[in-house]
């Protein structure tokens, strides 16, 4: 058997002022996501208020000069900047310490700088009043040459992980031949292999389209080709969120846990099929849009039951991988084992507790993607109830209790405060329940998303949403609770930051499982290649799943695309605030 056993290469550790490098740069992305989230996520409470009832919006004249002013800036700096900033430092710093190799750093670099000018265009454009476009801009509303170049600033810098993750690779290839990819390196990957074919929507729309537009040089665009085009990304954004907080799920938290990952092949195979799946399923956003036939909608319906897929098999390898880890510390009975789970870690709280939260947000998720039911719960509140029983809270939490341990293992500076940190995940946890609910159920009365509700006469609010008073006040009940989370969070996040004890520096969870005190080098335990399972293998040519991946998405984009440039509709631009 040992004769099988591949034998890590001689490999030179990086060294300690490159380490330092790698180490800054990570945390800057970590900082300025952070910050974008302070800045986006501080406004949330206020559209939470709006529903129940409450305008404040007349006192934040200066800053704001309406609700959609504010809502855009929400969209943007939770959606956009928070998780790409995020997402392109950890998917490259990761990958770089479970590989032991240095990643590009001028490309990382490039991928910041570049992002960085971007927020600050947008940011620009959304404060000075002239882009309320909300944040899917989709036409006729015309914002600021500024808000369309900017995000195609923030769409550029966000592809740029993609070849640096090639290049690691092949190195780490060249040293091991015949082995597969380390869990977390595929992991991202696959991430942004799907991310990078996506953006060509996006960034067809915004280099064709609203760039263009937006300086004068055309005077129209089609709004049903506009819509499609960003759908075309905009779907498969909301899992470039997700699988980063899978890869923590998958690739971490078993060791954090004390245990192990029930399935490292289910990882791999979960991966592959969002590829898959995610990029030509954008249009169920449009259920309600013209110019799709009926066939294809109902095809649409059957591919985003198949998506949902892989979460599922996620559900149940982490369900049996916390069990594992909770029977191991001593759990008994039907749930002994979730409450054995080590919760004082803050960092594992935030984690599951996010879990718990997406049971709701996926089941949400199944409801918006049948045709019918889509038609009852389309453009209400129902739909940011779904999107923050995910996004907001799956992503949000995951990433925060990331953080957590991120920044001692960055700065070598502890945590302020372990129990502030609890707080902040069990209160974002219960806040951000509160609100969701409150939201699917108000949907479910019609109460509509996107609306400045409290701004209407007391009667006419009363007559119109009445009936969904309760819901209502749940949802502003929730927003001021996540405003409690997010004190307790960013005094441990910039506190910890600024004045946490100095400490030695942990290890990076998943080094802790490699038996290294700190994940610097090659060398992993040897495993006998014929043991890696052929699920495994199966999954490891990522070109060919690339390709497929694409060729679907274009033989589902092409037909409607095809009809929609035979029949354009083109449309000057409105500006209606
Ligand atoms: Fe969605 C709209 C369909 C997942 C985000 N979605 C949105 C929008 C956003 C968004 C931002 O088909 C609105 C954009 C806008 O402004 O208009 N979504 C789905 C489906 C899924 C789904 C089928 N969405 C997500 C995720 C998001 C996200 C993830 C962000 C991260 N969504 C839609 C549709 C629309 C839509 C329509 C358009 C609606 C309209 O009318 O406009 C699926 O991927 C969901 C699958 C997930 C599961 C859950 C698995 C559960 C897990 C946790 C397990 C728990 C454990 C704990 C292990 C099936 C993995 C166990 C312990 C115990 C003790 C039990
Ligand atoms: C929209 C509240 C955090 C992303 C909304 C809406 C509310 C809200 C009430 C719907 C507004 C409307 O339709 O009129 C909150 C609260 C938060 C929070 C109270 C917690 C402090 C987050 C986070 C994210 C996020 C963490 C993502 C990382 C979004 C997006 C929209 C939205 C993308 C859609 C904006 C649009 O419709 O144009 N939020 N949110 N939110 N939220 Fe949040
Ligand atoms: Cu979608």
């Amino acid at each position: 058997m040992s004769a099988h056993l591949s034998t890590p290469a001689a490999v030179a550790v990086p060294r300690p002022d490159v380490l330092a490098a790698e180490r800054r740069m990570m945390l800057a992305f970590l900082v300025v996501g952070f910050s974008a989230l302070l800045l986006g996520a501080g406004i949330g409470p206020l559209q939470a208020l709006n529903y129940s009832g409450h305008n404040l919006y007349p006192a934040l004249r200066p800053f704001f000069q309406s609700y959609y002013q504010g809502l855009t800036i929400h969209g943007v700096m939770n959606g956009y900047v928070f998780t790409f900033f995020v997402i392109c430092g950890l998917l490259v710093y990761l990958p770089a310490r479970e590989l032991g190799i240095t990643p590009n750093m001028t490309l990382w670099r490039g991928s910041f700088v570049i992002m960085l000018i971007g927020t600050g265009l947008v940011l620009a454009a959304m404060f000075d009043n002239s882009s309320n476009v909300l944040w899917t801009f989709y036409p006729p509303l015309k914002g600021s040459p500024l808000f369309y170049f900017g995000l195609t600033a923030l769409g550029l810098g966000s592809t740029l992980p993609l070849p640096i993750l090639l290049q690691m690779r092949s190195a780490w290839k060249k040293q091991r031949p015949g082995e597969v990819t380390p869990l977390v390196t595929y992991m991202a990957l696959i991430t942004m292999l799907m991310w990078d074919v996506s953006t060509i929507g996006i960034m067809t729309e915004l280099v064709i389209q609203m760039d263009p537009w937006s300086l004068g040089l055309i005077h129209t665009v089609d709004p049903a080709i506009s819509r499609t085009l960003y759908w075309l990304t905009g779907h498969p954004i909301v899992y470039f969120w997700l699988m980063p907080a899978y890869v923590s799920w998958y690739g971490l938290l078993a060791n954090q846990l004390g245990g192990r990952l029930a399935s490292d092949a289910m990882g791999r195979l979960t991966f592959v099929l969002m590829l898959i799946f995610s990029l030509p399923v954008g249009s169920h956003h449009q259920f309600a849009d013209p110019g799709f036939s009926p066939i294809w909608r109902g095809i649409l319906v059957v591919l985003t039951m198949s998506v949902a897929f892989p979460s599922l098999i996620t559900a149940f390898t982490m369900g049996l991988t916390l069990e594992f880890a909770g029977r191991k510390r001593g759990g008994k009975g039907i749930l002994g084992w979730f409450k054995a789970l080590p919760w004082g870690n803050p960092s594992v709280a935030a984690q599951v507790l996010s879990m718990l939260t997406f049971v709701i947000g996926g089941a949400s998720g199944m409801v918006n993607g049948s045709w019918q039911l889509d038609a009852v719960v389309h453009n209400t509140t129902f739909i940011p109830g779904h999107f923050h029983m995910t996004v907001g809270s799956v992503v949000a939490m995951t990433f925060m209790g990331m953080a957590f341990w991120l920044i001692p293992h960055l700065t070598g500076r502890a945590l302020i405060s372990r129990r502030l940190a609890l707080a902040a995940a069990w209160l974002w946890f219960i806040g951000m329940s509160t609100f969701g609910i409150g939201m699917q159920t108000a949907g479910l009365y019609g109460v509509p998303r996107r609306a400045w509700v409290s701004a209407l006469p007391h009667e006419a609010f009363h007559t119109l949403y009445g009936a969904a008073h309760i819901p209502m006040a749940l949802i502003g009940i929730g927003g001021v609770i996540l405003w409690l989370a997010m004190i307790c969070f960013y005094i441990v996040f910039f506190g910890s930051l600024l004045f946490g004890r100095k400490i030695e520096a942990p290890a990076i969870p998943f080094a802790r499982a490699f038996g290294r005190s700190e994940s610097y080098s090659l060398e992993r335990p040897a495993v006998p290649s014929e043991h890696t399972s052929s699920l495994a293998r199966a999954m490891e040519p990522v070109w060919f799943w690339t390709g497929v991946a694409t060729l679907i998405c274009a033989l589902s984009y092409v037909p409607i695309f095809w009809s929609f440039l035979r029949h354009m509709t083109l449309s000057p631009g409105w500006v209606a605030w």
